[in-house]
């Protein structure tokens, strides 16, 4: 941790949900306890490190963490996308009760899915730069519209690449800048299992890995509902996907109408319902 907090002053993990409220709104982050059991880990990381080994062999892989290599080699971390169409181990997470008690306290009980992405953070990775996920808000910067949860699948430590962070720089209204002074940034900490909120506003980043294991991170970016998703969630799952989906994770991946957003035609569907990608469309038509 930064020497320029008392081993006190920051959030601890806990599994009281008024405190990760609080821990939230104050420091712009909270860390829920155990939001994982040891089997829903093994259950996550398996088809995770699974999936990613196998994007890695077919050559497909999103490397970041770092330049390229002269000689071609490829930065060391790994990130894997659109994970909601590659396990169903991942849908779960969408229905946390995470979600409810701590995400919706940020942003509403209409929020959505922007994405769902892992980011391995190999040995050697280089630290992100410090940024906020919500960038594309003009300053001033006044509310939320954005979070993200991300899930421990590994201990996460300031050698590891845990999150570097700021604390209470959410409420900065402003972006970071590389003459900013980052000696009040951490390292985040948590045992596996646990689950970390931060405000999109708060300034963050990967931090650099300089142990000899991978950290292991999943993302679920959320969004206010009427804000463009990260993920094109309508075009990037299979259909077949979209079909084993209950109706509450459909909502929460924003196939739901929010007011008058979120509409196909035939005839508007209305507030509140569930659209159907499926069902046939107008297209053109003239008078016979
Ligand atoms: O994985 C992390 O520690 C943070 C990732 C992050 O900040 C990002 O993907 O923009």
């Amino acid at each position: 941790m930064s020497t320029a907090y008392s081993p006190t002053e920051l959030p601890q993990p806990t599994e009281d949900w008024d405190q990760l409220r609080a821990d939230l709104d104050e420091h712009g982050y909270c860390l829920l306890a155990n939001a994982l059991s040891p089997a829903q880990v093994e259950t996550v990381r398996g088809r995770l490190l699974d999936q990613a080994a196998g994007e890695m062999a077919d050559g497909i892989a999103f490397r970041d963490g770092g330049p390229v290599a002269d000689d071609g080699t490829p930065p060391p971390n790994q990130r894997v996308l659109n994970m909601l169409d590659k396990g169903e181990e991942f849908h779960q997470l969408l229905l946390h009760p995470i979600v409810d008690e701590v995400v919706c306290h940020l942003l509403g009980n209409q929020v959505i899915s922007s994405s769902v992405t892992a980011n391995i953070a190999n040995p050697g990775g280089q630290p992100q730069a410090l940024h906020s996920d919500q960038g594309y808000v003009d300053i001033p910067i006044t509310d939320a519209v954005v979070c993200n949860t991300l899930w421990m699948l590994c201990d996460f430590t300031p050698e590891n690449g845990g999150t570097n962070l700021i604390p209470g720089s959410h409420h900065w209204n402003r972006y970071p800048d590389p003459v900013d002074d980052y000696s009040k940034c951490i390292g985040l900490e948590g045992p596996v299992g646990t689950a970390c909120v931060f405000d999109g506003r708060v300034w963050h980043g990967t931090g650099p890995n300089r142990t000899q294991e991978p950290r292991i991170g999943l993302l679920n970016y959320w969004c206010r509902p009427w804000l463009r998703q990260q993920e094109n969630m309508a075009a990037s799952l299979r259909p077949e996907t979209v079909a084993t989906m209950p109706e509450r994770l459909l909502q929460r991946i924003g196939f739901q109408v929010y007011g008058s957003l979120g509409n196909i035609d035939p005839a508007p569907d209305q507030q509140g319902l569930l659209v159907d990608p499926g069902k046939p469309r107008v297209g053109r038509r003239s008078v016979p």
